[in-house]
């Protein structure tokens, strides 16, 4: 496997190349292009900016998450094959610069979606919350919360201009199912397989979060059936996942180790982020260290590794410690994921170990 950390780019983020290249083990950054909407062209001139930049750090920039599908590709508009047309010639413009994975996702409206993104913990840290009774009717409350607790930053999937339009888009969803949801998924992922074949890229969907239907929005990759039926509604070998097992992880029904020993080989990128459940159904996120938490990540490392997973890898959202949530992006605070990080190598390095492999430091920076 190789270690990976998720960075928001040059001025778009409070933390630096120079702190990552500290964390043991990272040898890439998980990228994008956070000012583009949904639906642009990603320009050759724009990806190299960030290539310089990220090059000169030492790191490679195999993995980008995410390039955001536009709502009319998920509604299934007739403007949704200009959408399409823009899509795999982003991914022609990525593969110039040697990217190997792309991650995306197909939620309607919302991507990730909590209650409270500054939860305290009771050890003076705070975490991403999930209260299930405040997930009702109100998005428009849930969404002015969250854009006003991102500290001005940008975050995908909650773009302002998007959410200022929040009545609309779910006037336009109203006649999208699940079937259909499902339908257009197929079409997106049918139209983009001779690029992803010509360029070698991954196309890497990341499950739904929370893993059910909320705010009457059908959310299609919620358990191990679905997304064996992802995999085989386009079975081919670019049509991938980025295993969330955070995302899945929110219904305490999943057992994530199955779900990874069942599809591994499609498996192009692996979140790892620890939830814990309360009875009345809320959920907090926690640390990465297996008990803390109920997503059996020990074990989730264990089936990794018997099913020898060299994909990319990254600590998914952290808690905020040591006071850092006075100005970090909710969930990707440096400190709890770069713990995270050696939790994960730890239990790697040892899982080598009585494989009779020496781990060997990243490649000097
Ligand atoms: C991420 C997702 O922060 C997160 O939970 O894992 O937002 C992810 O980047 C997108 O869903 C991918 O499109
Ligand atoms: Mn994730």
């Amino acid at each position: 496997m190789q270690m990976t950390f998720r960075w928001y780019g040059e001025g778009n983020d409070s933390i630096t190349q120079d702190m990552i290249r500290q964390i043991p083990g990272v040898t890439g950054l998980v990228w994008a292009l956070h000012d583009k909407q949904p639906g642009e062209v990603w320009q050759t001139a724009e990806i190299e900016t960030v290539r310089r930049q990220i090059e000169s750090h030492g790191f490679h920039m195999d993995v980008v998450e995410s390039v955001n599908v536009h709502d009319d590709i998920k509604i299934g508009l007739p403007s949704r094959d200009q959408y399409i047309e823009n899509y795999k010639q982003t991914l022609r413009n990525l593969s110039n610069f040697g990217v190997k994975v792309v991650t995306y996702n197909f939620m309607p409206i919302f991507d990730w979606t909590r209650t409270d993104l500054f939860h305290p913990l009771g050890d003076g840290s705070t975490a991403l919350y999930y209260e299930k009774s405040r997930i009702q009717q109100d998005y428009k409350e849930m969404a002015s919360y969250i854009l006003k607790n991102l500290h001005g930053m940008t975050f995908p999937g909650w773009e302002p201009e998007r959410m200022a339009r929040l009545d609309e888009l779910f006037e336009r969803y109203k006649p999208v199912t699940k079937e259909k949801l499902w339908n257009n998924l197929q079409y997106f992922l049918e139209a983009l397989m001779p690029v992803c074949h010509e360029t070698g890229i991954k196309l890497a969907i990341h499950p739904d979060d929370p893993p059910w239907d909320i705010f009457g929005l059908p959310r299609l990759l919620v358990d191990q059936a679905s997304v064996q039926h992802l995999l085989h509604i386009v079975d081919d070998p670019h049509n991938c996942l980025c295993l969330c097992t955070g995302s899945l992880g929110a219904n305490k029904n999943n057992d994530i180790p199955s779900i990874i020993r069942s599809c591994c080989s499609r498996i192009a990128f692996a979140h790892i982020r620890n939830v814990k459940h309360f009875e009345n159904g809320d959920f907090s996120e926690a640390s990465h260290r297996d008990c803390d938490g109920d997503t059996q990540i020990l074990e989730i490392m264990r089936a990794y590794h018997e099913c020898g997973f060299n994909g990319y890898i990254r600590p998914d959202h952290g808690r905020h410690i040591w006071g850092e949530e006075a100005h970090c992006r909710p969930g990707y605070g440096l400190y709890d994921r770069a713990l995270g990080i050696m939790y994960l190598l730890g239990c790697w390095d040892m899982l080598e170990r009585l494989s009779g492999r020496d781990p060997k430091p990243a490649e000097s920076r």
